[in-house]
Formats: structure tokens, C-alpha cells, sequence
């Protein structure tokens, strides 16, 4: 280090604790980072992009909150257009309500900062402004507003629209990486087996030798074609492992040996009950706890896999964590829907850096809506701000100095490098 940039790291102690305050804020601020759970995509997947006020407001956390202000019938809203929908979600959360739910205060957020007048409540404006953007350059706008380097899709090679862009010579865009998601493979193997036979997989219903070699290949031609940064799933709370079931069997034979030999983490979103309101379609998922077993296993039964988890019940968090505590191969990440609430990102975030330190991925967006990154990483940024400070505000009161260097270090960790880490480690 030359005497000029050390001259430069400041050194903040006990006596300049608003210096170190206004440290953290700007280098929290100021970090780019990698959002690394997304189910936004590159302009190329055309109308798979979704972006805009209409697809902001007809967000399935806003449909959720919409039935429970407003008695129509869901028959009745599922009936409307795009544009119907977004206009009775406006007048029941925004006009005839206070829109206080974050869901709803992230909308205003993402119209706010991207300079629109919400003191208008012009939804008419709003539609005419986006309207006027291209949606190319209108993802650089909100990756540069949002602070974001770059954003990981959700691929799902089982979704017809999205594997013929990949199979008409998708170009990759360097704002977006890939994922492969496995879903139907892990949780309803019966449904998953003829869409595997028709793309030319010799499979059969029991999972002989052949099947299982099978499987293998499928998952390594999607991992190669989508780039995949890792591979993931969504589980219920009653996953178990090991088990005598299709989903073990697969795992331990297939998604585990494709993903060492790939040098890939396997990422696992455990707590969702799909489907407990079927009539709220995309919004009637629920959550329920899970066992931590599982997780203890496969983190130790398999020590040359990486595995990546986020749980959706709050009472999980805390478990989560001494699970990490024990498991390097165990990277946890993120404050996953129901629980991506300020109240909660804020209990969470502080509860991991005092058990992990800086060794975690502390957010993700799981946006839907390409708008919807400029809100939750606002959100979500002010809240590890605050972390923060406290923390270090903690260490400058045993005596420890801390340089602005370090602050840095760690906040890169936190908002990306952590992943990159783990990712090519
Ligand atoms: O499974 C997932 O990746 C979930 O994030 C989604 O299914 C969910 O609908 C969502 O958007 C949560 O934020
Ligand atoms: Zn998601």
C-alpha cells in the first residue's frame, strides 16, 4: 500500500463515531452489488421481462393484499385484463387505503426514485411515462438507480417460452446470469418424467440405472446451455433427507454428483406450501416451518458439495444459522418473501452478522418486476446500513480502530463478493 492511499483509509475510533457513521452510509450506498435470487430477465426473453406500473402493481404480493381489502370475487379480477387488475389494485390499496404494507411503500419507492410525482397518484402519468421507455436502456436506468451490477435469473428448462429463447441462440447479456431451477424434478418427479422423455431422455418412471444416467445429462446440458452460476430449488416443510423417495433418490444421485463435478453450489429455498389458496393462483403459496436435519445432513454427508439455503419461516432463522456456524460448505442467503419486511431483514440481518459475522448473503430480491429492484435493495440497503453501524459503533467501544478499508472489504463481501466466493471457490 503506498503512504498516499494509507494516508487516505481513514481510521475511525471512539472519538469520530459520526465519522464512522457517515462512513458506512456512503460505502453502503455506494457498493454495487450482485442481486443474487431474481425472477427478472433479460431483455432478450421479450415479454418474460415484465417491468412498468401495471406489472408493479399486479405484483401476486399486491394481489394477495388486494382480496383482503376488497370483497370482489376472485373470479371476477382474474377476469380483467392486466391494466383492470392494476387499476383496482391502485384504487383499493393506494386511494381507498393507506398503502402502509411494504409491498404497497415499495411501489411508491420505485416510482419515487425513478422520478415520477407520486404525489400525483396519477396512475394515468405513470403509465404514459413508462410507456415512453425502451426496455433495453430502462434496465440500465434501474440497474444504475438501484446500485445493481448485475441480477441472477430464475431458468426454468421446463418452461416452454423461456427454453425456446435459450434454443434460438440466446446471447448472453453480462447483466444477467443464469440458474438452473429444478422444481418439478425435485417435487413431482411423476410430471416431471414425460416432459424429460419428449426432449429426448430415455427415462422411465422407476429411477433404474439408466434413468438416473439420464437425468444427469439433462441437468448438465441445462447447467452448460443456461451458464449456470448454481442450481436450485424450492422445498416444502417436510423436506426430508435421506428418505425413500423419488426427491432423495434424485438428489443423491443426480443434483449432488452434477453439481460437484460442475464446482456448483445447490441452492435450497426450504418452508413454502404451494398452493394453500389455489383461487389466489401466483399469491396463494403459504409457509410452514421445517426441520433443520436435512440441512445437517446433506452439509455433512456430502463436505465436497456447496450448498446455498434460505428458509421462509422466521422461526428458522435462528437454527439456520448454528447450522452455518458448523458447515463451511453452507452459505446462507437472503430474507425470503413473507419475511422480506423491514421488521424482519432488520431482526435477521442482525442476528446473522452476530453469529456469522460478515460470512453471509444478507439479501436477495427475488424481484418479479424489474422496477421492484429499486425498492427492496433501497429497503433492505438502509437496514444492513444500520446493522452496521451498530456493529462497528460496537467495536469502537473495546478500543478496536476501524479503517475504512475494512469497512469496505466488508461491505463488498456482503453485497456480492461472498457469492462470487463461493460460487468459483
Ligand atoms: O420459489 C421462489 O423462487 C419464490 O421466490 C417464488 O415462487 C415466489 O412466488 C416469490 O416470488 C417470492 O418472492
Ligand atoms: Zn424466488
Amino acid at each position: 500500500m503506498s503512504p498516499l492511499s494509507q494516508s487516505e483509509d481513514t481510521a475511525y475510533t471512539l472519538n469520530d463515531a459520526v465519522g464512522l457513521r457517515s462512513a458506512v452510509n456512503r460505502i453502503v450506498h455506494d457498493t454495487p452489488l450482485t442481486d443474487i435470487h431474481t425472477h427478472l430477465y433479460a431483455p432478450a426473453f421479450r415479454d418474460l421481462l415484465l417491468w412498468g406500473v401495471d406489472d408493479l402493481l399486479t405484483y401476486h404480493y399486491l394481489i394477495a393484499e388486494f382480496f383482503r381489502l376488497s370483497d370482489m370475487p376472485y373470479g371476477q379480477f382474474w377476469a380483467l385484463d392486466k391494466t383492470g387488475q392494476a387499476d383496482a389494485i391502485w384504487q383499493t390499496l393506494f386511494i381507498e387505503n393507506a398503502p402502509l404494507s411494504e409491498a404497497c411503500r415499495g411501489v411508491l419507492t420505485a416510482l419515487h426514485r425513478l422520478g415520477l410525482d407520486t404525489s400525483s397518484r396519477s396512475l394515468a402519468d405513470y403509465r404514459a411515462w413508462f410507456a415512453e421507455q425502451d426496455a433495453a436502456e430502462h434496465v440500465s436506468r434501474v440497474f444504475q438507480v438501484a446500485g445493481i451490477q448485475s441480477a441472477v435469473m430464475t431458468n426454468d428448462p421446463f418452461d416452454d417460452t423461456e427454453r425456446a429463447v435459450w434454443e434460438n441462440g440466446y446471447e448472453a447479456d453480462p447483466r444477467f446470469h443464469g440458474v438452473l431451477r429444478i422444481d418439478p424434478l425435485l417435487n413431482d418427479w411423476q410430471s416431471a418424467r414425460p416432459k424429460l422423455a419428449a426432449g429426448g431422455y430415455r427415462v422411465s418412471y422407476t429411477l433404474d440405472a439408466e434413468t438416473l444416467s439420464e437425468i444427469r445429462r439433462f441437468l448438465n446440458t441445462w447447467a452448460e446451455r443456461f451458464n449456470a452460476l448454481y442450481m436450485a430449488v424450492s422445498l416444502p416443510p417436510d423436506f426430508a433427507y435421506p428418505e425413500d423417495s423419488a426427491r432423495a433418490t434424485i438428489l443423491r444421485e443426480c443434483v449432488l454428483p452434477v453439481a460437484r463435478e460442475r464446482n456448483i453450489p445447490f441452492a435450497m429455498m426450504i418452508g413454502v406450501t404451494r398452493q394453500v389458496n389455489p383461487a389466489l393462483r401466483l399469491a396463494g403459496d403459504g409457509v410452514g416451518s421445517a426441520s433443520l436435519g436435512p440441512v445437517e445432513r446433506l452439509c455433512a454427508g456430502f463436505p465436497d458439495n456447496k450448498f446455498m439455503v434460505t428458509m421462509l419461516a422466521r422461526e428458522n432463522q435462528h437454527a439456520l444459522c448454528v447450522v452455518a456456524r458448523k458447515f463451511r460448505n453452507l452459505l446462507v442467503f437472503g430474507c425470503w418473501w413473507f419475511l422480506n419486511n423491514p421488521s424482519l431483514i432488520e431482526e435477521m440481518t442482525r442476528m446473522r452478522i452476530e453469529m456469522l459475522g460478515p460470512s453471509i448473503i444478507p439479501q436477495h430480491s427475488d424481484a418479479r418486476v424489474l422496477d421492484q429492484v429499486i425498492y427492496k435493495w433501497a429497503h433492505s440497503r438502509e437496514i444492513i446500513t444500520r446493522v452496521l453501524r451498530h456493529k462497528y459503533a460496537d467495536l469502537l467501544e473495546t478500543g478496536w480502530v476501524v479503517r475504512e478499508s475494512e469497512i469496505k472489504r466488508d461491505v463488498e463481501a456482503l453485497l456480492g463478493g461472498n457469492f462470487w466466493r463461493f460460487v468459483k471457490g
